[in-house]
């Protein structure tokens, strides 16, 4: 497949400044008559050609200027038309059977309605265009279909004119005032029914806004509609972000290959972003409906008002507006727990793929399929870069700086270095060095060491920047870090500084400390880098009890068990170096448990151990066997060291009754994680509290961390509890999805049989991509199925991606980089990993996706 390359851009040779689309709606055939009004573009090529998009599509009349034309031509799937003139107008006919379509891209059918997606390069599955985000068009769009089986019609914009047409028909006419690249194009149509609510902006606009669900999902939708509104307030407040039309509109589909989209004013979801209540949604999942409503709708100003130049400029709009969902939901909750959140998700997610085969910096130079770079690096560490810029502008200047930006870029589509200008201007910073960020991949590494002298304390920094695909050399970077020094006497510091490592190695020098102080470095995690740092459990134990930086706190937690569980697999720790290890962490933790200044949420997050595979990113190659085998023992330990106050705490925690206050939610956090522990080194005390929490359960959170404990043990209660809870909530599509994840990611003996016997089940569908993900992305996340001894788990990985590959080529490619990590794993498993891609990539067809993704794998 050919190889796209950020340096070969070239702006269009033509503009399409209107576009007019007729779609005459069914579920099985759809027609749609596309007018393009093109003129030439001044700063084009000049050349008469004019290339129009296509993907699985034919051209089944073609006329410029009101006249048939037959001279067209087609190019792999493009369509070719030749013009003379300046300006014409171009008019296509396509047909499409949405209800054929299963890959989801363009406009396909669910649940017998109709909607559309077109990022990145789905519009061209409906219509010949210029599908690229550099042609920004005003759409009109009319539409019209069977009354009865779409009563609902929507589209971007505001809605221009409805009517009834012959033999139960009905029309309508969507008018989008703001000019908007093709992949921000949506057309909805079907039986749904709104959650209503008005906002007024702060210049007085009065918006109607609608979260349209099927029937009987209405009651789901108040805490979406709340966080809509919640979004629209705070991007006035913290970025001067005002909505621009009157209405906006959110439509919840159950088949969606992503989280959702932005589609201008018609934002398009996953169910599973939307419908929350008590009942079906966890706490978590209420702060993933708030943060994706919010994301996409910070996307009105961050991608749709200033727009991508071309794909390889993804992380301008995505990096930037994670940060702004990020800043949201901690403004929303709490600041501390957002932001260990965020950095967990970086280090399970985005570390493994910056030292993997994937690995690309968060602009990147070249692509074959786009859809395989809507990655945590694009998304995740792009938005770490740019609150790096925050951090070192300080919040007053950033805004100047964001302010620019909009206000320089807005009507235009713009690259990553327009973004980086704007700030540099607007928050007088010099960002010369770090553009670095921009164009290379890889954690930068960073070691410390810390020498004391009578008063004077020296640290010393050296980064490293690893080598990745096409990058063997790196250059040093500048890495904003906040750092304080603690007095071990007064368990104080006397202020926190921000020092900028910007060459390969530097030293800085702090005073006046009569003993060596005790380092916290990278509080906040300012920079998204690996800190290397031999210290002593000691230090770790008092800045776990300490630091007044939660992030930091977290951090030296973090650090006691990553060391102790890395020397334990490495095989460096004697019965006594194991003994004191455990100890180190017994005592941390059991302060955590009883420190009454820590809210249960702040408590919960200090009491998650790190993950598996961030532990596998300690080593160069490591046994996943082995990693889980220590980490599971070290968890049965603290269960039987702390077996008193552990159940102390889930007896409190149980007392607590349900509300969606904080410590309410800090209560259910804990609760689950307490009975994770005794369930490690009690099983059958663990049965006992995990069964009598989900019989006495009112709300999903508490039902589902009783089921997930219950999943992974052998006990009668397990089968009890798993079929009360399908019965319960059967025909709901998103508990059942749990259903079966809870079950894919359960720690159980038979787990893989499991998981079979799931495949097989009448509820498993490789249509629906939730489904989908929940059986097999929890399947290839846990490391008791997917790296079973026998291979097993990752033949099944492999077999599914050949199996969804030509139903879903986006969904499929998603499960290969599980398998790509290879390299990273030990030589027996290594090569049973690697022998599933060779048979992946040895099938004669298989989708520019999986192919991309599995050929960099293997290379
Ligand atoms: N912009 C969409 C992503 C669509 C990707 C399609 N392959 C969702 C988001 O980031 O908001
Ligand atoms: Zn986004």
């Amino acid at each position: 497949p050919p190889v796209i390359r950020r340096e070969d851009y070239l702006p269009p040779a033509w503009l399409v400044p209107e576009v007019a689309l007729d779609f005459r709606l069914g579920l099985d055939a759809t027609k749609v008559v596309a007018k393009l009004s093109v003129a030439r573009n001044p700063a084009g090529s000049g050349a008469s050609t004019l290339r129009l998009n296509g993907d699985q599509i034919a051209p089944l009349a073609v006329r410029v200027d009101g006249l048939d034309v037959n001279d067209w031509r087609l190019d792999g799937s493009d369509l070719l038309v030749e013009l003379n003139g300046e300006a014409h107008a171009v008019e296509v006919e396509t047909a499409l059977n949405p209800a054929a379509n299963s890959q989801l891209m363009g406009l396909y059918a669910s649940n017998g309605m109709l909607c559309t997606q077109c990022e990145a390069e789905g519009f061209r599955r409906i219509t010949f265009f210029p599908d690229r985000p550099d042609v920004l068009s005003t759409y009109t769009v009319r539409m019209s279909g069977e009354k009865a089986q779409f009563p609902i019609l929507l589209a971007n914009g505001n809605c221009t004119a409805s009517g009834e047409g012959e033999d139960g028909t009905h029309w309508a006419e969507w008018h989008d005032p703001w000019p908007k690249p093709s992949y921000l194009f949506a057309l909805v149509a079907g039986d749904l029914v709104a959650n209503h609510a008005e906002f007024t902006t702060m210049g007085g606009r009065k918006v109607d806004l609608n979260i349209w669900v099927r029937p009987g999902d209405e009651d789901r939708t108040q805490h979406a509609m709340d966080s809509l509104v919640n979004s629209m307030k705070w991007d006035e407040e913290a970025f001067g972000r005002e909505y621009d039309l009157d209405l906006f509109n959110i439509v919840a589909v159950s088949d969606f290959n992503m989280g959702a989209m932005e589609n201008k004013g018609l934002n398009v979801f996953n169910t599973r972003y939307v419908l929350a209540d008590p009942e079906t949604a966890t706490d978590g999942d209420y702060d993933a409906v708030e943060g994706v409503i919010g994301h996409e709708y910070f996307h009105n100003w961050s991608g749709n008002r200033v727009t991508c130049r071309d794909w390889f400029q993804l992380s301008l709009k995505e990096g930037f507006t994670v940060l702004r969902d990020q800043l949201f939901s901690a403004d929303m909750g709490s600041e501390a727990v957002k932001r260990i959140e965020d950095v967990r998700v970086l280090r399970i997610a985005q570390f493994p793929e910056d030292s993997g085969p994937l690995a690309h910096p968060i602009r990147p130079d070249s692509f074959q399929e786009i859809s395989n770079f809507y990655t945590a690096t694009i998304y995740n560490k792009g938005a770490e870069v740019i609150r790096m810029m925050r951090t070192m502008a300080g919040l007053e200047r950033f805004r100047q700086g964001t302010d620019l930006y909009f206000e320089r870029h807005d009507g235009e589509a713009a690259t990553c270095e327009d973004f980086v200008k704007a700030i540099e201007d607007g928050a007088r910073l010099d960002l010369t060095q770090f553009r670095l960020w921009y164009s290379q991949a890889g954690t930068p590494q960073v070691a410390a060491e810390m020498a004391h002298n009578g008063t004077q304390t020296v640290l010393k920094l050296t980064q490293t920047v690893p080598a990745t695909p096409g990058q063997p050399e790196k250059q040093a970077m500048p890495i904003p870090l906040r750092v304080a020094l603690f007095d071990r006497d007064t368990g104080t510091h006397s202020g926190e500084q921000l020092i900028v490592l910007d060459k390969d190695s530097q030293t800085f020098t702090f005073d006046g400390f009569t003993q060596p102080p005790v380092l916290s470095i990278n509080r906040g995690f300012s920079a998204p880098v690996a800190i290397e740092f031999e210290r002593d459990s000691a230090d770790l134990v008092f800045l776990a009890a300490h630091d007044d930086d939660p992030f930091a706190r977290y951090e030296a937690m973090q650090g006691l068990v990553v060391q102790h569980l890395v020397a334990a697999v490495s095989g460096k720790l004697d019965d006594a170096a194991r003994a004191e290890g455990r100890a180190a962490i017994g005592e941390a933790y059991g302060s955590v448990i009883a420190d009454p200044a820590l809210d249960d949420l702040m408590r919960g997050e200090l009491m998650i151990l790190p993950a598996e595979t961030y532990l596998a990113e300690q080593l160069p190659v490591s046994d996943p066997g082995a990693i889980h085998a220590e980490r599971e023992a070290l968890k049965a330990w603290l269960g039987r060291e702390l077996a008193a106050p552990l159940k102390a705490l889930h007896d409190r925690a149980v007392a607590v009754a349900y509300s969606r206050e904080a410590a309410a939610r800090g209560a259910r956090k804990i609760k689950t994680q307490a009975l994770v522990l005794i369930a490690c080194s009690d099983p059958a005390e663990g049965a006992r509290r995990a069964f009598a929490q989900y019989q006495a359960a009112d709300n999903m959170t508490d039902r589902q961390g009783a089921l997930m404990v219950l999943a992974s043990l052998d006990a009668p209660e397990r089968e009890t509890a798993l079929a009360d809870f399908h019965d319960r909530y059967e025909g709901n599509a998103l508990v059942i999805d749990k259903w079966f994840s809870l079950q894919a990611g359960a720690l159980n003996p038979k787990v893989l049989e499991h998981i079979a016997a799931l495949a097989q089940h009448p509820d498993f569908t490789m249509t629906n991509p939730n489904r989908v993900r929940a059986l097999y992305m929890a399947a290839a996340a846990n490391p008791k199925a997917f790296h079973d001894a026998s291979g097993e788990g990752y033949r099944m990985i492999g077999d599914l991606i050949r199996r969804l590959d030509p139903i879903n080529a986006q969904t499929a490619a998603r499960f290969v980089p599980s398998l790509g990590r290879w390299r990273r794993i030990e030589p027996v498993r290594a090569a049973m990993m690697r022998a599933e891609l060779e048979r992946i990539a040895a099938l004669p067809e298989l989708s520019r996706d999986v192919r991309e993704q599995v050929s960099k794998s293997l290379g």
